[in-house]
């Protein structure tokens, strides 16, 4: 079976996510969605309701599965028994530190990276932006599935003093 692993934090989830898994879904038998720690973001969700929103939009999609993981992405994609992960690239910008990550991930553990070029749609959407429209009352409907519009609404009913 070819399984691909699909990392990221997804705090939320966004459209452009949910492009690269949906794209990687065609490619390979089974794509793990790993939702992973990334210490140097402070996160809005807690990785239980990421999990639960990725669950939930992914839901149509048979060859998926969500998972999370506390530690290396490679021992993770080890244990899962996947050679290769799937991440996708916005800019030049994403370029630089992914490149780091995807050469350490083979010399530690010969765990390969592809890389998938961002839908046009989708380039100059994160998660950090979304969250920062959201805060502050702006409508991201279009960047998020509405179940992850809906929760942010809840959790910034009330505009940040
Ligand atoms: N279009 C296309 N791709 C997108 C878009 C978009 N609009 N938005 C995000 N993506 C891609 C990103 O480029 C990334 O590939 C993926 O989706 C996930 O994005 P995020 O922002 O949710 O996740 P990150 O970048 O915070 O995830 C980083 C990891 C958690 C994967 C990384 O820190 C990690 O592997 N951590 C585990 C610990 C580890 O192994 N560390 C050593 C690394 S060498």
């Amino acid at each position: 079976m070819r399984r691909a692993v699909c990392p990221g934090s997804f705090d939320p989830v966004t459209k452009g996510h949910l492009d690269i898994v949906g794209r990687a879904s065609r490619l390979f038998d089974e794509v793990v969605v790993a939702v992973m720690i990334n210490p140097s973001k402070s996160g809005l969700f807690p990785i239980e309701e990421r999990v639960e929103l990725l669950g939930l939009v992914t839901r149509e999609l048979p060859n998926i599965r969500v998972e999370t993981f506390r530690g290396l992405l490679v021992d993770f994609c080890r244990a899962q028994d996947a050679p290769v992960v799937v991440k996708g690239l916005r800019a030049v910008s994403d370029f630089d530190y992914e490149l780091q990550m995807a050469q350490m991930n083979v010399g530690l553990a010969g765990v390969e990276t592809l890389f998938m070029p961002t839908n046009p749609l989708y380039s100059f959407l994160s998660s950090s932006l979304v969250k920062d429209v959201a805060k502050w009352g702006g409508d991201v409907s279009a960047h998020v599935p509405e179940l992850v519009a809906r929760r942010l609404r809840d959790r910034f009913a009330a505009p940040p003093a």
